[in-house]
Order: C-alpha cells, then sequence, then structure tokens
C-alpha cells in the first residue's frame, strides 16, 4: 500500500539519511537486497534508481521493493520513471533536470504522489520554488566530487547547501559525495537531509553503516 503525499513528506522531514540504490556498485548484492539492509538499519526514506537496467527488470525489483517499504511504513520513490512509479504503487518519481519537466510529472502523477528535483545551482533552486507544489522537495549537489553519476554537474560546496537553507521554499536533501566523515559538516551548512549512495551501497555491513551515518546526525 503507499502511503498518502503529506504522510511521505512528513517522513521526509524526519529522516536524516535518504539512501539511493546503485545495484552495479553494491559488491555483488542486488538493488532489492541492499534496499533489505537500507531498512533493518533504519532508512525510511529511500530512492530506486538503476538507470541501466531494462523495464522488465526494475519492474521486478520494484514490485519487491514495495512489499518491503509497506513492512517498514517507508517511502519508496522511483527514479526519473513516472509509469513505472504508478505501475508498482511507489510513492513518489525523483526527477533530474534534463528528465520530464515536473509539471508533466504532476500531470501523470496526480496529486497524491510525491516529486523530487534536482538542482545545481542557484538559479535552478529559484526556478523549483517557482514550482510551489507541483514539487515537495528538491536535491542540492553535488556537494562534493562524486563517481556515482555520469556527467555530475559543476561541484558545488557547501556554499549551495547555505544558499539552499536559506532560499528553498522545499525541504531539501543534500547530495553528492557524502560520506561519514563529511556529514557533520554538510548537516552545520543546513541539510537537515543527506542523501548518500556509494557510501551505504558499497559498505560491507549496510545496516550497521546505515546505524553508524544516523547516529553521527
Ligand atoms: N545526484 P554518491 S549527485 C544521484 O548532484 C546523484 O543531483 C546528484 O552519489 C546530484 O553519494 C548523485 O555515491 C550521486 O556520491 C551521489
Amino acid at each position: 500500500m503507499p502511503m498518502n503525499r503529506s504522510e511521505a513528506m512528513r517522513i521526509f522531514r524526519a529522516s536524516p539519511i535518504y539512501a539511493i540504490t546503485a545495484e552495479k556498485l553494491s559488491e555483488g548484492r542486488t538493488a532489492v537486497e541492499t534496499v533489505e539492509q537500507m531498512l533493518a538499519g533504519g532508512i525510511r526514506f529511500l530512492q530506486y534508481r538503476e538507470k541501466e537496467k531494462t523495464g522488465r527488470e526494475m519492474y521486478a525489483d520494484c514490485l519487491a521493493i514495495r512489499k518491503l517499504c509497506d513492512q517498514y511504513h517507508a517511502v519508496f520513490i522511483v527514479d526519473d520513471f513516472p509509469a513505472l512509479a504508478l505501475a508498482v504503487d511507489a510513492d513518489g518519481v525523483h526527477v533530474g533536470q534534463d528528465d520530464l519537466p515536473a509539471a508533466a510529472v504532476r500531470r501523470i502523477l496526480g496529486t497524491d504522489k510525491v516529486i523530487g528535483l534536482s538542482t545545481h545551482n542557484p538559479r535552478q533552486l529559484e526556478a523549483s520554488n517557482a514550482l510551489g507544489d507541483t514539487i515537495d522537495y528538491i536535491g542540492c549537489g553535488p556537494v562534493y566530487p562524486t563517481r556515482t553519476k555520469d556527467r555530475p554537474a559543476p561541484v558545488t560546496g557547501l556554499g549551495y547547501i547555505r544558499y539552499a537553507a536559506a532560499h528553498a521554499t522545499h525541504p531539501f536533501t543534500a547530495i553528492g559525495g557524502i560520506k561519514a566523515h563529511n556529514l557533520a559538516d554538510v548537516r552545520a551548512a543546513g541539510a537537515t537531509t543527506c542523501a548518500l549512495v556509494s557510501e551505504i551501497t558499497k559498505a560491507p555491513d549496510i545496516s550497521a553503516k546505515v546505524h553508524e551515518l544516523i547516529t553521527i546526525l
């Protein structure tokens, strides 16, 4: 069962860590296995991001992840594919600057799903503010260099997180190169939610890593 949009965003605001899958950076574990361990470690807001899989593979993964998220009352966001999100009853979709425009995604999803939008600079943040309740949260980054994403935008540094804390009208998550060792700095710059990929997916013990990250915050 999906949860409603306001409940999903309540959980976003209560989540210090937003976990994102990357099967190819998961040391041989499947995306579904990593999600299981993320949830066991305490993650309650997560994103399925597997751009290189086939539609059929993503659909099977997402059906399994929907069930797992139900068990933990966790929010399940699908990266980039609104049709997939609807087909598996995900709680929302995350889009980037080159994906379908947020307003188009909102038309597809209707009013009761979460939409997240990546932003990489103040101009994009101001444009996201103008979207009002078309979207629910924004991503801000890459704060630090990252090798997880193909063709990442220029590194923003913590300055962009301070800018977001002062100017964003939506809740935001910091993203990009965030690790246990710099998490406290990102938090101090004003990010109450931080999104991490490889620091979590590559960890030998994912649930222990999640626990460590949550404890830092
Ligand atoms: N989006 P890691 S950076 C998926 O800047 C993603 O919007 C980014 O991976 C953005 O935690 C990024 O392994 C990859 O650095 C983050």
